[in-house]
This record gives C-alpha cells, structure tokens and sequence, in this order.
C-alpha cells in the first residue's frame, strides 16, 4: 500500500498537556509517526512519498477563513505577549460557553484562544501551523492518489484530525484531515463518500463537519462519551440534521469492550456503508482501541488489527487511510501496519 508521509510531522512537538490540575508530558508525541513509519519500512508494506502542496484555498473548504487566519499566526502572537513564551507551549484559559457571544473577534489573543478551542489538553507550539498543515496536504496527497485509481493510500501524519471542527481545535487535533480528504473526493466528483472512524474517541469534529450533509456518511465506533472523552458528542441517538438526518451513525461501546463485540460494531458500520453506496471510503484510523493504551479503555490486540484491516477491504471501496490517535508508542507501529497488511491481503 502506498503510504504519504509528513515528514514535518515532527515540528509539532508539544512539552505537556493540562491534566487533573497538573501539566503532564503530552501523549501526542513525534515517536508516534517515527514508529509506524519505521514498520512500515521494516515489513516493506509499500512505497513511501512525500505530500504535494496545494493551494491553501483548499483547507477553506472544510475550516472557517477566521479559524485558519488565527491558526496561522497564533504562535507568533503568543511569543509577542511575552518573549518568555517562546520556551512555553500556547493553552487557551478562557472558554466562551452557553450564552457567550461568539460571533465577536476579541482583539485578545487570549479570548481567540479560547474561542477557537474546547479544551486545555491541546498545546499549540511553533511548528503546530506548519505540521497541520502539511498533515493537511498530507491526506489531500492520499485522497488524489486514491482518485487515480490507487486501491488505497495511507496518510501518516500528525498531529491527528478528528477532533478539529470547522472553527476549533481540541484533543490534540487542529486540522481535520480526513474530513478535507473526504471533501476533496466530493469536489473531484465522487458523489457519496463515507468516513469511518475507529479511533477509540469519538469524531467529533468530523461529525460536526458534515452533521447537516447527506452526500458524506459518518459513522463512529467509539468510548461511550458518557464516560470518555469528549464527553459532550457521541451519543447514538445523534443522526444528523436537516437533509443529513440519518447520514450520522455513532455506535458507541462500554469502556472496557473487547475484540468480539468491537468487531460486531464494525460489521453493522460497514452494513451502513454499504446501504449508502459510497464511491470512496475515508477512515479514521486511530490506534488507541489497543488494550495497552495509556489514556483509552478498549482491549484490542495486536492481531486483532488484521481482521479489522480484512473486514475494511470488504467494503470493495477506493480507501484513504488517516493516521489519528494511538498512545502505546512502542506498539502503535505494529498494530497501524497491521490494520494496511490486513486490508492489503484481503484486496489482493
Ligand atoms: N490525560 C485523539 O485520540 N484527553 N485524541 C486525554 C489524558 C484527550 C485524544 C486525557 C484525548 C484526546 C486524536
Ligand atoms: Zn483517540
């Protein structure tokens, strides 16, 4: 399989993330992508290339122009509140909620921060705009390859896009990556395309993309938000909205769920997706369902990643992969190659 690589993944390296009370060393971190692109190497899954650029329009077709213009420059505006800050990653302390305005731009970098994120687990830093974007040009590069008739293509890349609405960053994510892939197929003519997300949080930014949407289907296998992260969306009887009511599918599962009723899960997904008729499949390919993730609470093993790879290649769909989470550093790796030489084996 042919994987595109953001080599400037690594230009997004946060120090540490807010958690209960304390700042803890991120569990996003470089290694991430270093690991699966070194088994990728080992196990020879395919060539390896690099992104092409494209016009910057592009991201504007999923993202608002005032949440791009904010990311772009919000590294040199938090260096410009104090010289200080250049050694300190960037978190937002404000938080416009239920019956705040946000239709008003603060002059503050401070209440743009905050404006444009939900959480305080996501540190900006001085190459986050670049990485996200080149992670960005990353998928579209997968998405055009898919589109000339490639079976499939892997975008490895980070930071991770799911979370990442139109307007908001959160959950490591800035840029939704697969949800600019999907709408790049859409715009080269693909009439149906559907996104299946199988990172152990659910998608809350790619739901909130296409919520109101008929032409690109959503459906997630995810942590029950009752008790995960992000707590607030994921909920089953989410079915979208106006004409995009029934194009939203959450199939949320207990914590603690394992390999035999998380593949149950995948099987009514992809029966979904097949009712659909989708001309091209984009998925969200998140490895923290691994029982031996650091902050998730599903009980995947590593051989289980190959089913799921063989039981997505059934869908018999052109398929972009997304790399998204996955906190096992030293096994995610094995267990994203795992997913690709599944699907690769069963395509033939
Ligand atoms: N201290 C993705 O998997 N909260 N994002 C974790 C751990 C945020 C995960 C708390 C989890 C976000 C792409
Ligand atoms: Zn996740």
């Amino acid at each position: 399989m042919l994987t595109v690589f953001n080599h400037l993944h690594v230009v997004h390296h946060g120090k540490v993330e807010m958690f209960r009370g304390q700042l803890v060393p991120c569990f996003e971190v470089p290694a991430r992508a270093d690991y699966v692109l070194r088994e990728l190497q080992e196990r020879g899954l395919g060539p390896i290339e690099s992104p092409i650029e494209f016009d910057e329009g592009v991201l504007a077709r999923v993202h608002s122009q005032r949440y791009l213009d904010f990311l772009a420059e919000a590294w040199n505006e938090w260096v410009a509140l104090d010289p200080a800050n250049v050694d300190r990653d960037a978190f937002p302390s404000y938080w416009p909620i239920r019956t705040f305005r946000s239709d008003v731009l603060p002059t503050s970098f401070a209440a743009r921060m905050g404006l444009f994120s939900y959480d305080a687990g996501s540190p900006l830093t001085s190459g986050t705009w670049q990485a996200a974007r080149a992670g960005a040009f990353c998928a579209l590069t997968a998405a055009a390859r898919v589109l000339r008739n490639e079976r499939a293509a892997f975008a490895l890349t980070r930071p991770p896009g799911h979370h990442a609405g139109a307007d908001f960053f959160g959950g490591y994510c800035f840029l939704n990556n697969a949800a600019i892939a999907a709408q790049a197929l859409r715009d080269a003519g693909v009439e149906r395309v559907a996104v299946l997300d199988i990172d152990y949080h659910h998608g809350n930014g790619t739901q909130a993309i296409f919520y109101d949407r008929a032409d690109v289907l959503f459906t997630s296998i995810h942590g029950d938000p009752h008790t995960e992260y992000p707590y607030y969306l994921g909920y089953a009887a989410e079915r979208g909205t106006g004409e995009g009511e029934g194009f939203n599918r959450n199939l949320p599962l207990p914590r603690g769920t394992g390999f035999a009723e998380w593949r149950a899960a995948l099987k009514e997904a992809l029966r979904g997706i097949a009712r659909f008729k989708a001309g091209a499949l984009v998925v969200s390919l998140g490895l923290d369902t691994f029982e031996g993730d650091p902050i998730a609470g599903f009980t995947l093993a590593t051989p289980d990643y190959l089913r799921i790879g063989e039981d997505l290649a059934t869908a018999g769909l052109p398929t972009v992969f997304v790399f998204e989470g996955g906190y096992a550093v030293a096994e995610v790796g094995a267990n994203a190659v795992n997913v690709l030489e599944g699907f690769q084996q069963q395509a033939g």
